[in-house]
């Protein structure tokens, strides 16, 4: 059997064995949706294990995980915790900013469009 390769703009096109169909462009655009990184910042007050604690509980972080990256934020400053679609990083920074507001800790979150 003889293969067709479709790679027609037309929207009709007889192929040599007879065969009608309507031609498709090979490559539609398919952009995948963007991504969004999920950081949180260091501050003075906010204590190590609440940020641990926030790590397990948000980003699914095993316990040794979640120390580490707490201790990068707190020597660089600023760290990744996690990338995701927007609505979930929009829905990850709001539970973070406000489960640290009820607990009266001024731990931020926020998002960056990778
Ligand atoms: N720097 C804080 C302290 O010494 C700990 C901390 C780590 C706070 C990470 C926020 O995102 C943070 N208690």
């Amino acid at each position: 059997m003889q293969h067709h390769v479709w790679t027609l703009t037309d929207d009709d096109k007889e192929t040599p064995d007879g065969d009608i169909g309507v031609a498709t462009k090979p490559r539609e655009k398919t952009k995948r949706p963007p991504m969004y990184k999920v950081m949180i910042l260091n501050d003075d007050y906010t204590p190590m294990e609440f940020v641990v604690h926030v790590l397990e509980r948000f980003f699914g972080l095993n316990h040794a995980q979640a120390f580490e990256l707490m201790l990068t934020v707190h020597k660089k400053g600023v760290a990744v915790v996690g990338v995701f679609s927007y609505e979930i990083a929009e829905t990850k920074v709001a539970q973070v900013m406000d489960f640290a507001q009820r607990h009266q800790h001024p731990l931020q979150c926020t998002m960056e469009k990778e």
